[in-house]
This record gives C-alpha cells, sequence and structure tokens, in this order.
C-alpha cells in the first residue's frame, strides 16, 4: 500500500491538504464520502475526498428548494457509526429539512476532522486504470492524481436532467432546476412561475412557491401518489424512548424489506373485509409517511390488492380538491409505489388556490418553451419563471458523466451501454479496484439510503484491510458473477409491481436509457449476501497480488 508522504503544509483549491498519490480517491462528499473517509483514515489509508459542490453535503448541498425535506424520519435518516453522534446530534422535526440536514453534515465534517482531506469545488473529470502500475489516475478540473482505489460515493440522484424541451433555451425569464437551486435563495413574490414536474421535488415546492407567486402553472405529465407527511417537531418522548434502545432500534429496522422501521403489517389486503381494509388505510394515512407502503403485505406483489390503495388515495384526492375536473386530472391511475411514493404537506390542497393553475400534459406534451414562457395544451402560459422539478438520470448518470476506464482502455459507459452490470451493486468487472457506493444493484433508492451507504461503506473498508492482510491488491468480480447477479436482481424485481411503470428506478425517465430495474429489492437478504461473499473470501471476486 502506498501512503502519502507528502507535505501537508499549506493548502489546494477547496482547502484539502496537498499531495498526488494515495491509497484511496473519494467522489463526493455526501453522507457516503464523509464516512469512507472516515472509514478510510481509520485504517491508516491515505485518502483524498473531491467533491464538485463548494461545501460537503451530496444531496444535501444540492438540494435546496423551497421546501425540501428528506421523506425518511430523522431519527432513522442518520448516522449510526457513532453512538456519541447519534446520541448528541438532536433532530428538531419528525422529518428533517434540507438545512437542518446539511447542518448535520456540516457537523459530522467537524466532528471527525475530515476536512483536511477534502477538497472542493472539484470536479473529478477522469478515472483510468493504469494496469502496469495497477493504480487509478485521477483527472478532476483541479490536478491529476492517483490511487490503488477509487471509491465512487458520487450519489443516486445527482445528476440532474434537464429535458429537451423545444426552445429550452430561449426562455428570457430565470431557469432553476430543484437539484441545483441557489444558495442565495430565490424570492418568487409577483412573479408567473411555471413548475415543470410534479415528482417528490414538485410536489415539496409546489405548495410554498404557490405562497409566493403572483401565479403557479403546475406543468404535471403523470400525476402522482403522495400520503401526507405529517410533518411535526420531534416529540421529545418519542426522542428519548429510541435513543434510549438505538441500537436495537436500528438492527429491527435492518430487519424489514427497505431496511426502515415502521408497522409492517403481515395481512393481505384481499383477506380482509372491504371495512377493515378502509380501516386500515385510514390508520396508516392518519399517521402518515412512507409507511403506507407497508399497510398491507400485498401492496407491491397483487395489483388487486395495490388497486384498493389506488382507489383510497384517489378518493382521499378528490375529497380535498374542490373542482372535480382538476381533482380528476390529480388522480393517478398507475400502481401505488411503482414509482416512488411521495410525502407532502397540503400538496392536493394547494390547488383550491385562486393563484394556483394545474396544465395536464397527459393528452400531450409541453409544445415548446418560448421566449415569454410555456406553450402547452393549445395556450400560451407567459411566465416569469420556470421551475424543471424533472429529477435526475438516476444510478447511473453520475457515474457515466465520468470518463472511467477500466483494464484495457475499456469505458464504463461502453460496458453498460445496454444497462448497468455490477456484482453486489459494489463493484463491475474489468474495472479493479473500484467500488461504487449504493451502486446499481444494490438496494440503495429503495431502502433508507444512510444505513445503505453504512452497510457498503464498512463493506468496503473490510475488504481492503483484507486485501492488506492477505497481501492483495487487486480485486475485481468475475464475469459470471456479475451475470448471475444481474439476473438475481431482475428475477426478484420481476416478482413484485415495481416493472409496471415508467419510474427512474428503470432509467424510463431519460430519454433513450436502457430499460433496466437497478435496485435489488430486499434489504436484509442483501446485506447477508454482501456479508456471505466476504466470509467466503470474496466469493465471485477475483483477488490478486501486485502485477508489478
Ligand atoms: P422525479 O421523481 O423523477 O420527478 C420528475 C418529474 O418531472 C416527474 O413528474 C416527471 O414526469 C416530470 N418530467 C420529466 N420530464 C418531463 C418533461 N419533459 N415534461 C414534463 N414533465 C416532465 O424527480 P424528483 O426530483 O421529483 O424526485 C427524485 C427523487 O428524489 C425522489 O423520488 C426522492 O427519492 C427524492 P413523469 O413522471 O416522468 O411523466
Amino acid at each position: 500500500m502506498v501512503t502519502n508522504t507528502s507535505d501537508r503544509d499549506g493548502s489546494r483549491p477547496g482547502g484539502a491538504t496537498p499531495g498526488t498519490e494515495f491509497d484511496v480517491i473519494i467522489v463526493g462528499a455526501g453522507f457516503a464520502g464523509l464516512y469512507m473517509l472516515h472509514r478510510a483514515r481509520e485504517l491508516g489509508l491515505s485518502a483524498r475526498v473531491f467533491e464538485a459542490g463548494g461545501g460537503v453535503g451530496g444531496t444535501w448541498y444540492w438540494n435546496r428548494y423551497p421546501g425540501a425535506r428528506c421523506d425518511v424520519e430523522s431519527l432513522q435518516y442518520s448516522y449510526q457509526f457513532s453512538d456519541e453522534l447519534q446520541q448528541e446530534w438532536h433532530w428538531t422535526e419528525r422529518y428533517a429539512s434540507q438545512p437542518e440536514i446539511l447542518r448535520y453534515l456540516e457537523h459530522v465534517a467537524d466532528r471527525f476532522a475530515l476536512r483536511p482531506d477534502i477538497q472542493l469545488d472539484t470536479r473529478v473529470e477522469a478515472a483510468i486504470f493504469d494496469e502496469a502500475s495497477g493504480r487509478w489516475r485521477v483527472e478532476t478540473s483541479a490536478d491529476t492524481v492517483t490511487a490503488r482505489f477509487v471509491v465512487m460515493a458520487t450519489g443516486c440522484l445527482s445528476s440532474a436532467n434537464i429535458p429537451e424541451i423545444e426552445g429550452r433555451d430561449e426562455f428570457a425569464g430565470a431557469t432553476y432546476h430543484t437539484g441545483r437551486w441557489p444558495h442565495e435563495g430565490v424570492d418568487f413574490t409577483g412573479q408567473r412561475v411555471g413548475v415543470i414536474g410534479t415528482g417528490s421535488s414538485g410536489i415539496q415546492c409546489i405548495p410554498i412557491i404557490a405562497e409566493q407567486a403572483e401565479h403557479l402553472y403546475v406543468f404535471q405529465r403523470t400525476p402522482s401518489f403522495s400520503v401526507p407527511a405529517r410533518n411535526a417537531p420531534l416529540d421529545p418522548a418519542v426522542e428519548r424512548e429510541i435513543k434510549a434502545t438505538y441500537h436495537e432500534f436500528r438492527e429491527a429496522a435492518a430487519q424489514t424489506p427497505f431496511g426502515i422501521a415502521a408497522p409492517i403489517s403481515d395481512k393481505a389486503a384481499m383477506v380482509v373485509s372491504p371495512e377493515e381494509r378502509e380501516r386500515t388505510y385510514e390508520e396508516y394515512w392518519q399517521t402518515g409517511g412512507l409507511g403506507f407502503m407497508v399497510a398491507f403485505a400485498d401492496l407491491l406483489f397483487s395489483r388487486e390488492a395495490n388497486e384498493t390503495a389506488a382507489e383510497f388515495m384517489r378518493r382521499k384526492i378528490r375529497a380535498t380538491v374542490t373542482d372535480p375536473a382538476v381533482a380528476d386530472a390529480l388522480c393517478p391511475d398507475t400502481v401505488v409505489g411503482c414509482k416512488r411514493l411521495c410525502l407532502d404537506t397540503a400538496y392536493f390542497e394547494t390547488f383550491n388556490r385562486a393563484n394556483v393553475t394545474l396544465v395536464d400534459l397527459n393528452q400531450a406534451p409541453i409544445e415548446r418553451i418560448t421566449a415569454d414562457g410555456i406553450r402547452a395544451d393549445g395556450e400560451e402560459y407567459r411566465l416569469d419563471s420556470v421551475v424543471f422539478a424533472t429529477g435526475f438520470d438516476a444510478m447511473t448518470g453520475a457515474l457515466e458523466r465520468i470518463d472511467i476506464r477500466g483494464v484495457g482502455g475499456r469505458a464504463l459507459r461502453d460496458k453498460w451501454a445496454e444497462g448497468p452490470r455490477t456484482y453486489l451493486g459494489l463493484a463491475t468487472a474489468g474495472f479493479p479496484n473500484l467500488f461504487t457506493i449504493t451502486g446499481p444493484g444494490s438496494p440503495s433508492v429503495l431502502s433508507n439510503m444512510v444505513p445503505s451507504i453504512e452497510q457498503h461503506v464498512n463493506w468496503i473498508a473490510d475488504c481492503v484491510a483484507y486485501m492488506r492482510d492477505h497481501g492483495m491488491e487487486r480485486i475485481e468480480p468475475t464475469v459470471e458473477a456479475e451475470e448471475a447477479w444481474g439476473q438475481r436482481v431482475n428475477q426478484i424485481a420481476n416478482m413484485t409491481l415495481y416493472t409496471s411503470c415508467n419510474s427512474w428506478y428503470l432509467g424510463a425517465n431519460i430519454p433513450g436509457k436502457p430499460r433496466v430495474f437497478m435496485p435489488y429489492i430486499g434489504f436484509p437478504e442483501y446485506v447477508a449476501t454482501c456479508r456471505d461473499v466476504a466470509a467466503n473470501d470474496y466469493q465471485g471476486f477475483t483477488l490478486a497480488r501486485s502485477q508489478t
């Protein structure tokens, strides 16, 4: 192993200490990158984090749109690697807002003295594997460094998708993407604003923008199912109770399919009476949150069961939205949970405001963007600002944006042209010593991201320690293991309703992206498999001593 011996005095762009040769390069300083750096340091490795943003935080650095908030409860959407940290940090709300999560991550960076090894304002442009030395050459917007290992902590939802609508660049007013929000905020007072997109980000920002704007036009292509978040100040009794047995609480959560503690029902929707079904949905609805998806055990497996949930939610929309035509347009006809379920605060109520207009794109897409606004549905909507709440090139976008080249100069983009291929979502054949945190083929976005990240980081750190202890310098999965894994991911997905609609889980939101289901469904089984692979001397991987 190489240890960086260079002078640590002085500072580099973004404040990091100098050096060009490292044991590990980590790309991204969000939840994943920060913890990976901490573990690398514990192993005595020299490490450098490159972060494109001007601060740490990843997703929570970039997504500053009004109303941005996590949809997993704060006591669960947080690190557990340090008991002192999880005991001492006080979350103020049931669901943490973006500013609070960002403060938390800044606190973590300070508390564990991570900043000297983080180089901000630096984008990684290429990572090229050099077979002669067995090292990666990492080219950034600032400089070029080398490392034995590269860990991509680039996030699943970080590559913004701004659709290529005709005339997009002709608009004379201001445009924003929810995932690239200006740090100084935006004041929409007195403006005519158009929001394109009604996924989680749109649903969170629309009610708040509606309160400011003179008039808000919501351009909706597909209506979303949404459950009330019922966010509130965190109940001190709940906080005390969970913190009293935090470890056990986390362990129990890790045994649930999504790794999120929730009152999971073992009853099937179709075996109970219609009255009991209604009562159950109502209870989960009143509780609020993503737990609605586990009100019955078969909601993600049986269309008939799912339709009862869908109908319940459509009735809620019709009871809330006063104009029946608008209510109809807001009612989804897809499977609940097939696209990610949204959580909202007064989203549907917003459409009762006189200054809000729903523009239904269901029949025809936006015709074009003009200098003055948006033309759709046969009308020209004059606008001062356009907000793209149009999501991300999920799971693969951030990886493919970097020119990653493995053995024989093969580009990752080419290897993944027909869809991502990984083993465990952690590594890909032909790209030795390159790890992906929450990569495609791992539970990632269908789990609680923070515990998933910690599980991946721990696995990678243990793997590197194993290699060191066994004199190994190179690891990569076999093609056979990778193919078998891809089949397993798809077989499981095909047993569910997840593949029945056009979601970003399938890459369907990006024109031309191969339709491949990317997340692994089933957190506990996944964790057990990773444990077994490691326990069996990294079964499915090829390990080698240095070739030099
Ligand atoms: P999403 O969930 O991908 O939502 C994007 C929205 O933008 C969705 O309603 C799309 O409609 C819409 N969209 C995308 N392209 C267009 C065009 N060309 N015209 C009109 N509408 C369009 O992204 P979010 O940022 O809301 O949420 C991402 C995740 O972040 C979320 O799931 C949480 O995990 C956190 P479509 O449904 O594709 O018809």
